[in-house]
């Protein structure tokens, strides 16, 4: 009984802040900042003992981001101005050092509680507080939760029988080790082919003994053309970056890539090609998004982006057996519904001695034993063995936190039978928890700054309205969350998403409820947020 009193007390005298945000990413700081420019006393949470987000935990050798410069980076211009990259697609370290610079620039850390991990939270119905309970005992109340917790944030790890007994070295790509790990002279294993699995490959084909894959569904990689910047060639190009950032703002997935209005189809396969050919040269995300406008909704539209894919990819692959295998005559899925990776030398790898790939759907993996991995076909020895299997993504950053609302019941509870949200941002039954880069906004459909950005402006001008107002609680109606949900759904149902089991479709993770967990379309989603915002918040309840 004392206990629980003293705990009361604790929660009681905790200190009150206007917001606490949790996740030193893009959002989180950006949050951070903005909020304390419009005079909010707020606080950030972070679980790493670093700024960065993903590029904190995902330190795994290779790691580089997927957007080119200057895509993935913030949009004003006191940080832009001075700021200048090494590479094209830069890698992991240099973004955690454009993070330590951002830092330094906006003077964030100092409210920054860097290695405190959230771990629980209630709303206080009687004070219209949240009290947010962390790992290491602290408490601290906020009338506002804002979570910036990221799409990946929660590995996912298959449930191997035997995992734990592997006597070598195992990491999951998403919580590598801070010091690093080697992969010289080892026999090394990749589980996944996904964005992470192809960058480990590349790395690991280096310098590993040998090094198995093991495949289950093959990626359909994008090449990146990565080239080093130098300083000159990012002075010239800063005189567009007001427009590329205008641009990014108003285009499908918050790129500077604007796609070709006309259907695949009505255009001649000559001109088709040479598009297809363009964007291949450009590199990056070009070839995925910068096609024609029915590439995403018409199969046989999609069906000439595949085989354009598949036979560039199948020329690289000397044996025919391993070119089946990874770019098969047949698409595993329509291209583009699964997130295509970037890659620099991967299907190369596969033309080396010393790399083998394993097709697990043909050899499944029965078992993880000491000496490494137990497939159907026989014994692989390993030294270590990399998880590159992905992450529940999107609602699970969010849903491992013991979040209660009103009448106690947790988040978690209420999303079992699929994420509902109203505008990708809240959820009834939770006033005044807010949620960035979350399930039904355009979260992985968005360049994380660009979204970082529109979105955090939104949830700026949110609580703005409620202090103007003198307002102290938000929430949404089940009845537009309803509403919310039945428009994506929809809008599903049009597209080609539902034909893969991506994480896009919350099917990585067995068990979990199918659905499209992200928005596709920046500015339609975009528009319905303002026009909410400047219709008095219509869908919310305010007190
Ligand atoms: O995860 P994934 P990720 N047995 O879920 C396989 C971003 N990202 O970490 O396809 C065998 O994409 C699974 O197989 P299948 C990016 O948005 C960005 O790679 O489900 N295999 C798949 O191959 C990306 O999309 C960057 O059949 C199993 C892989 O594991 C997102 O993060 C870099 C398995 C998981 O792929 C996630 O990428 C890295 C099992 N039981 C990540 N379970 C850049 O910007 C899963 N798999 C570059």
């Amino acid at each position: 009984v004392q206990s629980s009193q003293t705990q009361k007390q604790k929660d009681d005298d905790a200190e009150v802040l206007d917001a606490l945000i949790v996740g030193a990413g893009f959002n989180g700081i950006y949050q951070l900042h903005r909020l304390r420019q419009e005079g909010f006393k707020v606080r950030l949470f972070e679980a790493g003992a670093d700024m960065g987000g993903i590029w904190y935990w995902n330190c795994y050798p290779g790691a580089r981001v997927d957007s080119h410069v200057p895509i993935y980076e913030f949009s004003i211009e006191e940080l832009w101005r001075d700021w200048n990259w090494t590479e094209r697609f830069p890698a992991w370290d240099e973004l955690r050092r454009y993070f330590h610079y951002v830092d330094k620039k906006l003077d964030l850390s100092r409210d920054i509680r860097f290695g405190t991990r959230v771990c629980a939270a209630e709303f206080d119905e009687a004070r219209d507080q949240w009290v947010i309970r962390t790992t290491d005992g602290a408490v601290v109340r906020a009338r506002f939760f804002i979570l910036c917790t990221g799409f990946a944030s929660k590995p996912y790890i298959p449930n191997y029988k035997g995992l734990e007994s592997f006597a070598g070295e195992s990491f999951h790509t998403g919580l590598w080790p801070q010091e690093g790990a080697s992969f010289t002279g080892k026999r090394v294993g990749v589980v996944g082919t996904g964005a992470s699995g192809v960058q480990v490959v590349q790395e690991a084909s280096k310098d590993a003994a040998h090094l198995t894959v093991f495949q289950r569904t093959p990626i359909l990689a994008l090449p990146m053309q990565q080239r080093k910047l130098d300083v000159e060639t990012q002075q010239r190009m800063k005189a567009d970056y007001p427009e590329i950032f205008r641009v990014r703002r108003e285009t499908f997935g918050g790129f500077d890539i604007l796609r070709d209005e006309r259907s695949a189809l009505e255009v001649p396969p000559e001109e088709r090609c040479a598009l297809y050919e363009r964007l291949w040269q450009k590199g990056g995300f070009h070839y995925w998004i910068g096609g024609f406008s029915d590439i995403l909704t018409n199969e046989e539209a999609n069906r000439t982006m595949y085989d354009f894919w598949r036979d560039k990819t199948r020329a690289r692959i000397k044996d025919p057996a391993l070119a089946d295998k990874l770019a098969p005559m047949e698409p595993p899925h329509p291209f583009g519904v699964k997130r295509p990776s970037l890659e620099q030398w991967y299907y190369e790898v596969f033309n080396q001695d010393n790399v083998s790939l394993i097709d697990v759907r043909e050899t499944p993996i029965a078992e993880i034993v000491p000496e490494g991995v137990r497939t159907a076909d026989g014994l692989v020895e390993l030294d270590m063995l990399v998880l590159a299997t992905g992450f529940d993504a999107v609602t699970g950053g969010l849903t491992q936190i013991d979040i209660r609302g009103t009448g106690g019941v947790t988040l978690k509870e209420r999303w079992t039978e699929g994420a509902r949200t109203y505008l990708g941002f809240a959820t009834s039954g939770f006033p005044n928890m807010l949620f960035l880069y979350g399930p039904q906004s355009p979260s992985g459909f968005c360049n994380g700054p660009t979204c970082a950005e529109l979105q955090g402006e939104w949830v700026v001008g949110c609580l703005k309205h409620m202090r103007e107002n003198n307002k102290r609680r938000i929430e949404a109606t089940a009845q537009a969350e309803e509403e919310w949900t039945q428009f994506l759904n929809a809008i599903a149902d049009m597209t080609l998403f539902p034909r893969a089991d991506s994480w896009y479709m919350g099917a990585n993770v067995p068990g979990k409820p199918r659905q499209l967990l992200n928005f596709p379309g920046v500015p339609m989603y975009m528009d319905r947020c303002n026009t909410v915002a400047a219709k008095d918040y219509e869908g919310f309840v305010l007190d």
